[in-house]
C-alpha cells in the first residue's frame, strides 16, 4: 500500500469528494519499502536529483548554508516528522504551510508530487534540491550530518552526533509509518463529532480561507470518519484508542527499554521519528487522552520521555506555530494546561 495514501488529509479528501483530482492523486508515487539496512534509503526515482554531488555540497557545508525550506501541513505527522530531525540536530529551516486544497505554493515548481512534506535545500553555490517523504528527508540529510567534518558543523555541542543508524533504530523508524501513524486517521476522525472538531482544530494554523475552512470542515469531516472506519477494517485494529495508546506504551518499554531515549543517554532517529509523529496528535482530542490515559509506571516513562525529547528538540519553528503543539512538553498538567487555551 502506498504510504502516500495512508494519511489522507483534508487536501486529498476534498479533491476526491469534489472529483476535482490533485495532481498527487492522480500520479502518486510508488515507494519502494524501506530498506533499514542501506545507509541512505532512497526510496523513490522522484528524489534522482539527491547525487552524490549534492550530498558532498552538503556534507561540506555548514548546516546554516543548507537553506532548508520545509513545505508542509503543520498537524501532518510526517512534516512533524521531519520538523523534529531539523529542531533535535539544529538544522535551520523555514516552514511554507501549504494550503491542503490549492496547493498554489507547490504546484508551479513540484508538479509530479504535492505531498506533504516537501523541502528544498540550497547549499553554497547549488541551485534548492527538491526532496520529498519524511523518511527520505531525514535519510537524506542524516547522511550528510554524518559525513560532515567536525569543523564546519557548526552544531551546538546540544545536538547529537549523527551515529550510524541501529538496526533497532531502523526497526523502529519503519514501526512509526508502518504501524504507529496508521492508527491516527481512525483516531482523529473516530466519530463525526471527533472528525469536525479535528478538522476546526487543523483550520486553525491552515493557511484556507474562511469559505475553504468551512467547506474542508463539513466535507472533510464526513469523508475522514468514513476513511477512518475503513482504515480499522483494513489494518484489523481491534479499538482505535486501545490500540494507540497500546502502541505507545510499546515504545514506552521496548523501544525505551529502560533508558532515557531509544539511543541510550541521547535522542537518535528512532526517537526523533515517533516523537515527531505522536506530537502531531497533540492538539487533537486524542492526544489530550494519550497523555493522560495512564498513570502507571508506563504512561509515566512515555511522558517523561516525550518532555525530555521537547526539552532536546525545542522548536525553531516561529512562524505561526500551533501552541497546542508543545502542550505536553510541560512537565506539569497545570503548565500543560496554560498552554491549551
Ligand atoms: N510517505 C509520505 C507520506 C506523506 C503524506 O501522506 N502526506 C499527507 C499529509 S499528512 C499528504 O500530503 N496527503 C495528500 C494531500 O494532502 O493531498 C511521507 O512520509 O512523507
Amino acid at each position: 500500500m502506498n504510504a502516500v495514501r495512508r494519511f489522507s488529509s483534508a487536501g486529498s479528501v476534498l479533491a476526491a469528494a469534489t472529483a476535482s483530482k490533485t495532481a498527487a492523486a492522480a500520479t502518486a508515487p510508488t515507494l519502494k519499502p524501506f530498506d533499514p539496512a542501506a545507509p541512505l534509503a532512497l526510496r523513490s526515482s522522484l528524489n534522482a536529483n539527491v547525487t552524490g554531488e549534492v550530498m558532498r555540497a552538503l556534507s561540506s557545508s555548514n548546516v546554516s548554508e543548507w537553506n532548508v525550506v520545509l513545505y508542509q501541513y503543520q498537524t501532518c505527522p510526517y512534516c512533524n516528522k521531519v520538523r523534529a530531525f531539523l529542531d533535535l540536530y539544529q538544522i535551520p529551516y523555514r516552514v511554507v504551510e501549504v494550503n491542503p486544497l490549492s496547493k498554489p505554493e507547490l504546484k508551479s515548481w513540484s508538479k509530479d508530487y504535492s505531498n506533504v512534506p516537501v523541502i528544498t535545500v540550497a547549499p553554497p553555490n547549488n541551485q534548492p534540491i527538491r526532496i520529498v517523504d519524511s523518511t527520505e528527508i531525514i535519510s537524506a540529510l542524516y547522511q550528510a550530518l554524518s559525513e560532515q567534518k567536525s569543523e564546519k558543523a557548526g552544531k551546538s555541542a546540544a545536538a547529537p552526533a549523527a551515529v550510524p543508524v541501529t538496526p533497532d533504530a531502523a526497526k523502529w523508524r519503519v514501526w512509526a509509518d508502518e504501524s504507529l501513524i496508521r492508527l491516527f486517521p481512525s483516531n482523529i476522525y473516530s466519530s463525526l463529532s471527533e472528525s469536525f472538531a479535528s478538522f476546526d482544530y487543523m483550520a486553525e494554523a491552515s493557511s484556507m480561507s474562511k469559505m475553504q475552512q468551512l467547506s474542508s470542515k463539513v466535507v472533510g469531516g464526513l469523508v475522514m470518519f468514513g476513511i477512518g472506519r475503513r482504515n480499522v477494517k483494513k489494518y484489523g485494529i481491534k479499538s482505535p484508542r486501545g490500540d494507540l495508546f497500546a502502541a505507545a506504551n510499546k515504545w514506552a518499554t521496548e523501544g525505551l527499554n529502560g533508558a532515557k531515549f531509544h539511543g541510550g543517554d541521547s535522542a537518535d532517529l528512532a526517537d526523533v521519528t515517533v516523537f515527531g509523529a505522536v506530537r502531531s496528535l497533540a492538539g487533537f482530542r486524542v492526544g489530550q487522552e494519550l497523555f493522560a490515559a495512564s498513570n502507571d509506571a508506563v504512561g509515566a516513562a512515555f511522558r517523561d520521555w516525550y518532555q525530555r525529547m521537547c526539552r532536546q528538540a525545542p522548536t525553531s519553528y516561529r512562524n505561526n506555530p500551533l501552541p497546542k503543539l508543545t502542550k505536553y512538553c510541560e512537565s506539569t498538567p497545570a503548565a500543560a494546561a496554560a498552554t491549551s487555551a
